[in-house]
């Protein structure tokens, strides 16, 4: 007798029918790093609260795009590099509004890492932003002048991708402009609201953003009505 082997070796299980995983739509998270949780150096309130929604969402997608905030250490817009400019306060950076911020996700740093309870074996894709320390990249497709691409359009143009869901980190920011970008480029877009969590610097900041996705064509939506 010898021992009996599987017929089909080396095949991962798909806990879902083939069915529920949607070819032309991509996941994009936005900024689930270190820094942006709880004893990160930006935190946004409650911020770590997404990633189990992230986590939920990931097995659904088979393309999950997943956007890091990459500043170099000397970033221009980190109030230490403007003598003078205190936190949070708004400064002219070569020509742009610029919030001064508390150094964070400084590359190669741990503060820049994806959190580690985020299923990263589900992530098929990262885009770097705010790399170039002159300018501020909010949107995971272009910097705030709008004057380079990250290159995300294309990847996601590559893929076939017509449909972009998006959830993360901040909702006033980061993930408002890039939801803003999505529909520009022509993507459907649809944010998960109950992934995203604002800084509100200002208490009208995060339903500001709301109101503005809405205006702009952006579907808004909860994880369960995803899920289902
Ligand atoms: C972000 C402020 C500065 C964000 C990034 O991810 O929303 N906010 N850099
Ligand atoms: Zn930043």
């Amino acid at each position: 007798r010898h021992t009996r082997y599987p017929l089909v070796t080396g095949v991962q299980t798909c806990a879902l029918p083939i069915s529920r995983i949607k070819k032309n739509q991509a996941l994009l998270l936005i900024d689930l790093q270190n820094d942006f949780v709880r004893g990160g150096a930006l935190a946004v309130p409650s911020g770590e609260e997404v990633i189990a929604i992230a986590n939920q969402l990931i097995p659904r997608f088979e393309m999950v795009v997943a956007t890091q905030d990459w500043h170099p250490k000397d970033h221009r817009s980190f109030a230490s590099q403007n003598p003078g400019v205190s936190l949070y306060s708004q400064f002219d950076l070569n020509g742009l509004p610029q919030t001064a911020w508390p150094d964070h996700c400084i590359e190669q740093t741990f503060g820049a890492e994806l959190v580690a309870d985020l299923d990263q074996a589900g992530v098929t894709h990262r885009i770097y932003k705010g790399t170039d320390r002159s300018i501020d990249s909010y949107s995971g497709f272009y910097d705030n002048g709008h004057r380079k691409s990250t290159g995300l359009t294309q990847l996601l143009k590559e893929h076939g991708i017509e449909q972009v869901y998006l959830m993360g980190l901040a909702t006033d920011y980061c993930v408002l402009f890039s939801a803003l970008d999505s529909v520009r480029e022509g993507f459907h877009t649809t944010v998960i609201s109950d992934g995203c969590r604002g800084v509100g610097l200002k208490p009208t900041d995060i339903p500001n953003a709301w109101t503005k996705m809405e205006h702009a064509g952006i579907q808004i939506i909860e994880s369960r009505a995803f899920l289902g």
